[in-house]
């Protein structure tokens, strides 16, 4: 028989974390050790080792009493969810593996529904075919992409859902069967209604991400333009290390329940280019409308320029330069317009509290990719091959 665990108050808790290799896996894997948490992820079997983010929390395997523990495994394979839930019996699962990318999603759909939707049930089914339905307690990641076609803003627990894509389909799916397997047995199961949120670990092909980067290698004079899709879409941006701690809250409260998280600001594409931009000393002034609209670069800070060791000639250079243009390939079949959440619930009964303001976020971020860009400026000197993907 599996050894209780948990049931000790000295005994560390035991988390399982699927998408521990993800952006909010690595940060929420962070904050639950230094909670003193024994924590368990699930990764995937890749062809390159896929654990980048969380190679600074690794520990040996040869290792007695490790804190933080890997098993190989897949949203899509039941028996293995099953087994590993049997092996590390623990007190709260953290739901966060998904193929998360909203337009990816419109291209591989049937994965979509199977990863991210009938994932879901298979980890409630799992917590209840073990009997674990009063041990276990379940956060499922939901999102801001339920709300899709604008209802009512601001967004909140009670806003009406109208999903855009095959991903936020399949994420609908996987809300409701946490509410059904909650009402029906009585679990401790809970959908965070996260609204977007980043982090200088972000997906490269995220939006925020895709600017910070390019923003830096543009500043660096490693790339010419970045091109985007729609640069009208308003999205609520908040940083991950503030978020996956209200993941945790979320199972800390009494009661299971629903929960909005988000910053109550919203801002458009268009302007989160103008503030990556702006970190590096450069102002953009957009022209044009639709597919034509193009930023270019209306003046440089030679100052600002200076102080983040950027090249004085390299970013006199820009002036006038179209660093921006529209690709329309980057447009969704169906887009969400708007997402600004309203945090209140979670603000009043957990306490919510943000760290990080947008401003800060694009400077963490802007700060880490021009870090790693200036990397591969030398490793491009030494005559090393530099990755260069534009999507
Ligand atoms: P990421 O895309 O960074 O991470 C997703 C994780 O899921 C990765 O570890 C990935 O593994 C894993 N994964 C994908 N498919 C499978 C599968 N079939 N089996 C096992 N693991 C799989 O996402 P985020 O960290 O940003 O988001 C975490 C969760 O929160 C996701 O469910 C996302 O949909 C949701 N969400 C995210 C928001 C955001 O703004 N970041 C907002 C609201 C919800 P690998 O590394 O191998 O690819
Ligand atoms: P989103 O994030 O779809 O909101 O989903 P993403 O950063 O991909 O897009 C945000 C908005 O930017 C517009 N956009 C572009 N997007 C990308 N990726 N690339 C571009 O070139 C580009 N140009 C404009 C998009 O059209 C969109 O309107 C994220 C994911 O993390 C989901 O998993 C999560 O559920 C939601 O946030 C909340």
């Amino acid at each position: 028989m599996p050894q209780e665990r948990g049931q000790n108050p000295n005994e560390p808790k035991v988390a399982l974390i699927t998408g521990i290799t993800g952006q909010d896996g690595s940060y929420l894997s962070e904050f639950l050790l230094k909670k003193g948490y024994i924590v368990h992820g699930i990764k995937r079997r890749a062809s390159l080792f896929n654990t980048d983010r969380i190679d600074h929390l690794y520990e040996d395997p040869h290792v007695e009493n490790r804190h933080l523990i890997l098993h190989y495994g897949d949203m899509t394979d039941s028996m293995n969810l099953t087994r590993i839930i049997q092996e590390v019996q623990p007190d709260e699962i953290y739901n966060l593996a998904a193929m998360s990318h909203v337009a990816v999603s419109f291209e591989t759909p049937e994965y979509v529904a199977n990863a991210d939707g009938t994932g879901t049930l298979r980890i409630l089914e799992a917590v209840r075919l073990l009997g674990l339905e009063e041990k276990t307690r379940i956060y499922q990641a939901s999102t801001s992409e339920l709300y899709g076609k604008v209802q009512e803003v601001p967004q909140s627990e009670t806003t009406p859902f109208y999903p855009r894509s095959p991903y936020a389909v399949a994420k609908m799916y996987a809300y409701w069967i946490t509410v059904n397997y909650r009402e029906a047995y009585n679990m401790f199961a809970c959908n965070g209604i996260l609204f977007n949120h980043e982090s200088p670990v972000r997906g490269e092909t995220f939006v925020t991400r895709k600017i910070t980067r390019a923003a830096s290698k543009i500043a660096l004079g490693l790339q010419d333009k970045l091109y985007l899709g729609n640069l009208d879409a308003k999205r609520d941006w908040g940083h991950a290390k503030d978020y996956v701690k209200m993941m945790w809250l979320i199972l800390q409260a009494d009661e299971p329940e629903d929960w909005v998280i988000a910053t109550g600001v919203t801002t458009t594409v268009r302007d989160f280019v103008k503030m990556a931009f702006s970190y590096c000393g450069i102002e953009l002034e957009f022209k044009g409308e639709g597919v034509d609209e193009v930023g270019i670069v209306k003046s440089v800070n030679q100052e600002r320029a200076k102080s983040l060791l950027l090249s004085p000639s390299t970013i006199t250079n820009l002036l006038g330069k179209e660093v921006v243009a529209v690709d329309p390939r980057y447009f969704r079949p169906t887009e969400v317009d708007l997402l600004i959440g309203d945090p209140s619930k979670a603000e009043k009964k957990l306490g919510w509290k943000r760290e990080y303001k947008l401003e800060e976020l694009v400077n963490d971020m802007m700060q880490s990719d021009l870090k790693l860009m200036t990397k591969d400026q030398y490793l491009q000197d030494g005559g090393y091959t530099i990755m260069n993907y534009f999507e």
